[in-house]
């Protein structure tokens, strides 16, 4: 009879099922090595006998790293040491939208933040858009009871810069995991220790995590630069409104997105524009070189928004009321 399961680890030849809370090592059946398909850490398969029969259809898949089948991303920045960084928060946010993966946002070492205006403005500018924020401190264990309940019943991957806390935030889960932590200034020199392979490992009894290399280098040099507003939902909104198709929203007449500039965060829309100058060297490449977008997947973001063009007074009436919400999350404080 066969069995059905998740690949949680990928060794040279072997491939680790899970399986109803029992793990089985797996090889490949030949048939399945010569259709050549990409098997990865996250892909459910139906085995027998220790080997491999199929691969299930993919819900979701990440090339770097290298995982299929997550339910979230969880990104993990720091208040402070180092300094909140909005871009590379953006970088991260854009990221998971684009390979269509629900996110969340952790900002940890809130003990560091002597003021409240990072937080001010955290809940200014991703409230509204959707995503449900946690603040945590590793260190004084604050707000850890709030994260592990967003990891928990799924597959998360964590992802943040170096040195935000992320081993930090593991160890206060769960200090059986008692994962190294270094410092800012230790994580620099060269020779640390990095895990080149993705592995789900069980967190606790009903979280998952993937353990991941981590993504270096991301940059959105993959698609072209008329793409890059569709990865920012308040940018997403205005699609067809603009004067023109191929608007870019940064100088253009009858710019929609430049219309309503008010509505629109400027740290978000700095990350924009400094996404679509990367787009552009995309651009060129594909116009000199000739080659093609290697399609990472079927699984590029789709935005399922539909555009409509919003009468200027409903808009109005739209912000009024995500001003409204943040005041009163704020008085309710
Ligand atoms: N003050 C403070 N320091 C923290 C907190 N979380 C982690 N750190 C420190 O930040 C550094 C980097 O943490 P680490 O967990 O290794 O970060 P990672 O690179 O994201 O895994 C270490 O020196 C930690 O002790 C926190 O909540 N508050
Ligand atoms: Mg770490
Ligand atoms: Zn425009």
């Amino acid at each position: 009879m066969t069995d059905k399961g998740q690949i949680y680890k990928i060794h040279s030849d072997f491939y680790y099922v899970n399986s109803n809370n029992d793990n089985f090592e797996c090889k490949l059946r030949e048939v399945l090595k010569k259709q050549k398909q990409k098997i990865v850490v996250g892909d459910y398969v139906e085995f027998e006998n220790g080997a491999i029969e199929k691969v299930l259809p993919k819900e979701n898949y990440i090339p770097r790293p290298n995982v299929a089948n997550i339910d979230q991303i969880v990104v993990v920045s720091a208040v402070k040491e180092p300094e909140l960084d909005f871009k590379q928060l953006n970088r991260y946010i854009c990221f998971a939208k684009y390979y269509n993966i629900p996110t969340k946002l952790c900002f940890n070492k809130s003990d560091l933040s002597l003021d409240d205006t990072t937080i001010e403005k955290v809940f200014q500018i991703y409230e509204p858009l959707g995503y449900d924020i946690v603040f945590t401190s590793a260190k004084e264990n604050d707000g850890i009871e709030e994260f592990k309940e967003i990891l928990e019943n799924k597959i998360s991957v964590l992802c943040g810069n170096s040195g935000v806390g992320k081993s930090s935030l593991i160890n206060a889960i769960n200090p059986k995991f008692n994962l190294r932590t270094k410092s800012v200034s230790e994580k620099t020199e060269r020779g640390t220790h990095t895990t080149r392979h993705c592995e789900i490992v069980k967190l606790t009894e009903n979280t998952k995590i993937v353990d991941t290399p981590g993504f270096s280098n991301l940059r959105f040099d993959f698609l072209m630069p008329a793409e890059v507003g569709d990865l920012f939902d308040e940018i997403a909104k205005y699609k067809g409104c603009c004067k023109f198709a191929d608007c870019l929203h940064n100088t253009e007449i009858g710019c929609a997105v430049l219309e309503n500039m008010d509505e629109i965060d400027i740290s978000r829309y700095e990350s924009y524009l400094a996404f679509v100058e990367e787009a552009k060297e995309y651009k060129e490449r594909v116009k000199y070189s000739g080659t093609k977008r290697e399609r990472e997947s079927n699984f590029k973001h789709t935005n399922d928004k539909i555009s409509v063009k919003i009468s200027s007074k409903k808009r109005e009436s739209a912000r009024n009321t995500t001003k409204q919400n943040i005041h009163k999350k704020f008085n309710e404080e």
